[in-house]
């Protein structure tokens, strides 16, 4: 989503640079962008498909790749029924609009219901929240980073990440200008981490505790400084939140958060000095298991104080192509749906089953094929030992991706798709994420090499095989291409699909916009600021509460994307590194010193790794990032202990640990 330049010469990717006549981005592009020439090039990029064949590997052409995967697929299914094969639709997908619908499409037209997407394991509560409260599960809130003069940061470090659900380029300098021109920041993460550098305040909160101190900031809000008039109108349920945060005093607070009064004292103050507040949470917060209770009490905190779909707040973008605003709503009930037959307490919500199914889906059989489409299950998926073992049983399992992962070598059939620079793409799953109401069309720069084909011509392909449609009403499969596609899903939008294609460094149709969702979503014009599912559930988290010494939490690299580029780097550049990181009093405390090998146990399994002593990290947390083979902190994590009743996420922050010292 940020612009780039890519030189090319003849089929050599020369250099990437960002786009100075961005919108956007400006001409910023970070280290990943950069290193997309050098990704392009990999020896380990997939050129043709391939078929396992014992112990190595057989190529195919597309012709009889297709009809081997196709035939297994119909006997499988005219056996098992549709539902024995499933989808994994992870990030390498989200940004490939065609190949995402295309495959999503095709699972949905052959009948199978075993949809699972990185949604599960990396933030549920945030749609589920904005359905309890507003009504509909897509509402995403977007910084209103022209107006706003406080920003508070929980659990999201974007100089690292530019951004959770919010796509933030050029973090650094966005950052320092939003300060120099009056802006106050607060960042609250158990880490000193690049964005608390750049902050007025860091809150080195202890991890899993947000919802408690959000909790007491609503609570002091609600007594003085709450947008009383704005409550009255679009508020419902005000006194039944009044009564849940009522418990969080300052002296409770302070202490099971390990934060001094007097810094949680100066949040409180700013919120009711600016009157208005911005705040965005991550994965720091969605990844644990009070996740559902801190994105409530967010929520909250901007109902409270008015900051919702109104200017100096947030805004909810309704997206370029997406044009949310223009839809009819029903609100929904909130109600969940039975999980998979081997799970069927996982909650199914979003139209697809939480991905900690998926594991005991196929050891019971279940699921007898699975295609991956853009993911590394054994770097994302929990319980990786046991995530191993049930992908190697499958009878099929067809990994679609660009590059040899730590996946591939169990997959029965490789699927080699056309990369970021080989396919004409525009953000479709995360229109909405962006500063402003924006899109852009990006060409091809370079021919797909090899045998490489884009993600929605194999599910055409495969869909025409097995005798159903996949590709949008209109558009012909024998004259498909990817602008064809792109043109259809411009149709009818904001300045029609022309605009889009002419706008080459990006278009900008508005910035921020406000009252969409009042107007048209939400139900009464009003937020529901205490559902009742999350009034018990506060209850019942409150009543169990346990401070464990040491607790896993999660944080992301700046060089890498997942477990992507963890060894690519731009030309010039460095590729990160992955430690184990503690703070010095931990490390006292477990004899560990610096660049010790230490073994990291959870009740669910344990992994290995160098310790980097590192006073940026509060005490009681161990920080390790995802995303590697060697430590894989989804050795870690569990799909059977610690999943959220009413999401299904995996818990992947705030895992309870210990640390031993590897003896040579
Ligand atoms: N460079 C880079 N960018 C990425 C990615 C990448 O791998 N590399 N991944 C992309 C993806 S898939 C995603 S989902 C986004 C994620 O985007 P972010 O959510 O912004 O991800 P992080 O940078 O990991 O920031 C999470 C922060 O939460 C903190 N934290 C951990 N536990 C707690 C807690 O209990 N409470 C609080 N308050 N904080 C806590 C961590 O210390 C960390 O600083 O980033 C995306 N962008
Ligand atoms: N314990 C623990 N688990 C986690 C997390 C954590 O912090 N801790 N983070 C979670 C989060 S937020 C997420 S999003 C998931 C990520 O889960 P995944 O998305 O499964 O993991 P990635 O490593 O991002 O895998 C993306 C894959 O897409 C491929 N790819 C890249 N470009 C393309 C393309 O153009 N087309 C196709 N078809 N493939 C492409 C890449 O080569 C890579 O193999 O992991 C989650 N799991
Ligand atoms: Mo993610």
């Amino acid at each position: 989503m940020c612009g780039i330049v890519v030189t090319v010469d003849g089929d050599r990717v020369v250099q990437v640079r960002g786009d100075a006549q961005h919108p956007l981005s400006r001409g910023y592009v970070c280290p990943k962008g950069r290193a997309l020439g050098a990704f392009h090039h990999d020896p380990r990029r997939l050129d043709t498909p391939l078929r396992r064949d014992g112990d190595g590997w057989q190529h195919q052409a597309w012709p009889d790749a297709i009809a081997d995967v196709s035939a297994a697929l119909r006997a499988i299914i005219d056996e098992s029924g549709a539902d024995a094969v499933a989808m994994y639709l992870a990030s390498g997908s989200a940004f490939d609009t065609n190949g995402r619908r295309a495959a999503e499409r095709f699972l949905r037209v052959i009948g199978s219901s075993q949809k699972y997407t990185a949604t599960t394991i990396d933030t549920p509560c945030k749609p589920l929240i904005a359905e309890l409260i507003g009504g509909w599960s897509g509402l995403t809130p977007v910084w209103d980073h022209e107006r706003s003069d406080l920003l508070v940061l929980v659990g999201t470090n974007p100089v690292v990440s530019h951004g959770h659900s919010n796509a933030i380029p050029d973090p650094v300098r966005r950052l320092r200008d939003f300060r120099a021109r009056g802006g106050e920041l607060f960042v609250i993460d158990p880490r000193r981490t690049e964005t608390a550098a750049l902050a007025d305040h860091h809150l080195a909160i202890r991890p899993s505790t947000d919802h408690v101190l959000l909790a007491h900031v609503v609570r002091e809000l609600l007594a003085e400084g709450a947008d009383t008039d704005y409550l009255a109108e679009h508020g419902a349920g005000v006194q039944a939140l009044r009564q849940a945060v009522a418990p969080f005093d300052r002296t409770t607070v302070a202490h099971r958060c390990g934060i001094e009064a007097q810094r949680i004292d100066a949040l409180v103050a700013a919120i009711r000095r600016h009157r208005r507040v911005s705040a965005l949470t991550g994965t720091g917060t969605s990844m644990s298991a009070t996740a559902n209770l801190t994105e409530w009490m967010l929520w909250a905190l901007h109902i409270v104080t008015g900051s919702y779909d109104q200017p100096g707040g947030m805004w909810f973008n309704p997206g370029y192509l997406m044009q949310l605003d223009k839809r009819e709503w029903t609100p929904s009930d909130g109600r969940a749906l039975p999980g998979p037959a081997s799970r069927p307490e996982l909650p199914r919500r979003f139209d697809e089953y939480p991905c900690a199914g998926l594991v005991s889906e196929i050891e019971s059989r279940n699921i007898r094929a699975l295609l991956v489409v853009g993911g590394n299950p054994l770097t994302a998926l929990p319980d990786a030992a046991r995530t191993a073992s049930a992908l190697r049983d499958l009878e099929l399992l067809v990994v679609v991706d660009v590059i040899e992962t730590d996946t591939t070598p169990l997959a029965t059939h490789l699927w080699p798709a056309a990369g970021q620079l080989e396919r004409a793409d525009v953000p479709w799953l995360l229109d909405a994420y962006q500063l402003a109401v924006a899109s852009q069309y990006t060409p091809a720069v370079v021919a797909p090499a090899q045998d490489r084909i884009p993600v929605w011509r194999m599910f055409a392909d495969l869909g025409a095989s097995l005798g159903v449609s996949v590709l949008p009403r209109g558009v012909d499969l024998a004259d498909a291409t990817d602008e064809a596609l792109i043109a259809r899903i411009g149709e009818g939008s904001r300045g029609g699909a022309e605009a889009l294609f002419e706008a080459r460094h990006g278009t900008v149709h508005s910035g921020a916009v406000f009252g969409w969702v009042t107007d048209s979503v939400l139900p009464d014009r009003r937020w529901r600021v205490a559902p009742a599912p999350l009034v018990q559930l506060l209850a019942e988290v409150e009543r169990g509460v346990e401070s464990e010494p040491l607790v896993l939490i999660p944080h992301r690299q700046l060089r890498k994307m997942n477990s992507q580029l963890r060894d690519v780097a731009a030309p010039g550049g460095r590729v990160d590194d992955i430690w184990v990181r503690l703070n010095p009093d931990d490390a006292a405390h477990h004899f560990v010193a610096d660049g010790d090998m230490v073994v990291v146990h959870s009740a669910h399994g344990s992994t290995t790794g160098p310790a980097r002593v590192d006073a940026t990290v509060a005490r009681g947390a161990v920080a390790v990032a995802h995303g590697w083979a060697t430590p894989n902190v989804c050795q870690l994590t569990s799909a059977q202990h610690g999943v959220d009743a009413l999401t299904g996420m995996v818990q992947q922050s705030g895992v309870p640990v210990t640390i031993t010292r590897v003896v040579a």
